[in-house]
C-alpha cells in the first residue's frame, strides 16, 4: 500500500468554490483518483478521525470545523503517494507553505487549511479503510 494516499477536501475549500480547482491540480501531478465521495462528517466520525488531537487545544475547533460544511474524501494513487502529496499539500500552517502547492493557493489559515493529506503509509490505509468500503475502491 505504498502507492496510495488519502485525502479530504476540507469544509473550506467546498464553501469557497475551489472543488474543481484542487481536484484538476491532483490530477494533473499525477495522482490516479481510486475512490472519491462528497459526504459530509458527524462529529463522532470527525472525532474519532482527529482522535490523535484529542489533547490539542484546538481540538474542539477543528471538530467544529470539519463538520462545518460538505467534503470531498477520495483515496489517491501514485509511486510514492504519501510523500509527493504532502509535497502537493504544502506545510499545515499556509503562510509557511511553497509557492504553488495547494496551501499556499487555497487555504486562508492554519486552523482553516484546506486539504488533508495522510502523513504515513499506515496512517493511509488506516484513514481509506475509515471512509471506504472495499466496494467503493476502484482500479
Ligand atoms: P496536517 O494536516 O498538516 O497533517 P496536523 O498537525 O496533523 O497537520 O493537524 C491536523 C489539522 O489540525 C491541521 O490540518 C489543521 O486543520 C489543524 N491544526 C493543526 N495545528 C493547528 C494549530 O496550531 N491551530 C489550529 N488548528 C491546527
Ligand atoms: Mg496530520
Amino acid at each position: 500500500m505504498s502507492n496510495i494516499t488519502f485525502t479530504i477536501l476540507k469544509p473550506d475549500s467546498i464553501r469557497n468554490g475551489n472543488t474543481g480547482a484542487i481536484l484538476d491540480k491532483i490530477v494533473k501531478s499525477g495522482f490516479k483518483i481510486k475512490a472519491m465521495k462528497f459526504t459530509k462528517m458527524t462529529d463522532e466520525k470527525a472525532s474519532s478521525f482527529y482522535s490523535i488531537h484529542s489533547e490539542r487545544p484546538f481540538f474542539k475547533d477543528l471538530v467544529g470545523y470539519m463538520t462545518s460544511g460538505p467534503i470531498v474524501a477520495a483515496i489517491l494513487e501514485k509511486e510514492n503517494a504519501v510523500n509527493d502529496f504532502r509535497e502537493l499539500i504544502g506545510s499545515t500552517n499556509p503562510e509557511e507553505a511553497k509557492e504553488g502547492t495547494i496551501r499556499n493557493m487555497f487555504a486562508k489559515s492554519i486552523s482553516e487549511n484546506a486539504i488533508h493529506g495522510s502523513d504515513s503509509d499506515e496512517n493511509a490505509k488506516i484513514e481509506c479503510e475509515f471512509h471506504f468500503s472495499p466496494d467503493e475502491i476502484f482500479n
